[in-house]
């Protein structure tokens, strides 16, 4: 018999390539943390209610806790990641649910077919494990977001493709609540569909951990990519799920590597960009809870210099489109240029590329992105190859007129 998939029951796995993983609830993230130096658990700040200070003509300080202490060290800098974590799903992402009750998985062809079950409900859905080396690996693989990518992938990587709009709906306004982790969490939770897929994510390492034998995956070489909402999700998927090797947003524009108070900036020179306001009526990639703020987001806590800072310092590879100012052309390039400052806080800027260049439409990759920089990203994080090349890349072929000292007043710490 196998073992019945909606029981919160633990039991051991009864058939071939099944298996099961029960969980505690999780520890909350505003009073300890793993530490960044390998002792044990960290006390963290408290973190204040309330806004804070408002930030205007300038991006918010990374390493100034949301109640004004410093953060001098990589202890306190895993402080400032759940808080900023924290921050990021009260105001705009919605909340991430802690681990389910149980996940269960089974492969079979290249199919690998998920189960979760949570309060009582569950539901299932499958991904699809494509190009796998022979041999007995394991193999490093690499997410894909839906149908957008394009990224040519290095052999000696698998795919996965991931149909994220199954776990969350993406037409339009009407989406909100629909799709399989609202017909587990009910269709009034507070994610948005950013936060939903990065969840679906989540469950896709729980079950590569389970399958391990069969699929000869490597859960803990895994990438993530998707390209423009998509993209957005990657990025999302990279911050907020730690076992996430490497995270390959491409294209992702306006709630992905663009910050807000940037793109309201560009609006106001008459510039032709996505921002805040038009994004929460377009869509429905963020929690009902971020409409309070669309008007207001100098009073944010954060923007999204500090959403690429939950994934520093585990590498990150940015790629955009020079050619298209609805993306946010200077929007992506000021905000990730900051956010870079959080690796080389932390030692780590050979982990970091942020790359803008044009003459390819929207998600096409171009071949310039190709052999110096996304096959080093690649070949260094996923392949293991110490020698795939330069991976310390800040550039853009757009002509820039956007001044990155003046939107980071703050000082920049040695955390290494
Ligand atoms: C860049 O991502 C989005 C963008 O935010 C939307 O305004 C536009 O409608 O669609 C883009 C996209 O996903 O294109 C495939």
């Amino acid at each position: 018999t196998t073992s019945p998939a909606t029981s919160s029951t633990p039991q051991p796995p009864t058939t071939l390539g099944t298996s099961r993983v029960t969980t505690t609830p999780p520890t909350p993230t505003s009073t300890t943390t793993p530490g960044g130096g390998g002792g044990g658990p960290t006390t963290c700040p408290a973190i204040p209610s309330g806004l804070g200070t408002p930030v205007a003509n300038a991006l918010n300080d990374p390493f100034t806790f949301h109640g004004g202490g410093k953060v001098t060290t990589k202890a306190d800098w895993a402080c400032r990641q759940a808080e900023l974590s924290q921050l990021q799903q009260q105001y705009e992402l919605g909340t991430l649910p802690g681990k389910p009750a149980s996940v269960t998985a089974s492969f079979s062809g290249s199919a690998l077919r998920i189960t979760v079950s949570d309060n009582g409900k569950s539901i299932s859905f499958s991904v699809t494990i494509s190009n796998r080396p022979s041999g007995d690996g394991p193999f490093p693989a690499i997410i894909t977001f839906g149908s957008f990518s394009s990224l040519p992938m290095p052999s000696g990587v698998a795919t996965i493709a991931f149909n994220n709009d199954e776990i969350a709906q993406q037409q339009d306004g009407s989406s909100r609540g629909k799709g399989k982790f609202y017909d587990l969490y009910g269709s009034a939770h507070s994610a948005g569909a950013l936060t939903a897929w990065a969840w679906g994510v989540s469950r896709i390492l729980d079950a590569l951990e389970l399958t391990r034998a069969q699929t000869k995956i490597d859960p803990a070489r895994i990438g993530v990519t998707g390209c423009s909402r998509n993209g957005k999700g990657a990025m999302v998927a990279g911050a907020l799920e730690p076992r996430i090797a490497l995270t390959l947003p491409e294209e992702s524009g306006a709630g992905g590597a663009g910050c807000w108070r940037i793109a309201a900036w560009q609006k106001s020179q008459g510039q032709n960009v996505q921002d805040a306001t038009q994004i929460v009526q377009e869509n429905v990639w963020f929690s009902p809870a971020f409409n309070s703020y669309v008007n207001q987001v100098n009073n944010l806590p954060f923007d999204h210099h500090l959403l690429a800072g939950l994934i520093a310092p585990r590498p990150l590879y940015v790629m955009e489109n020079a050619d298209m100012e609805w993306l946010g052309r200077a929007s992506t390039y000021g905000c990730m240029g900051i956010a870079r400052k959080q690796w080389q806080a932390l030692g780590a800027l050979d982990r970091f590329g942020y790359s803008q260049v044009g003459g390819n439409s929207h998600c096409s990759f171009p071949t310039a992105q190709q052999g110096s920089e996304l096959n080093a990203f690649i070949g260094k994080y996923l392949l293991n190859n110490p020698n795939a090349g330069n991976t310390d890349i800040f550039r853009s072929t757009a002509n820039q007129n956007f001044n990155l000292d003046s939107w980071c007043p703050w000082t920049v710490p040695n955390l290494a």
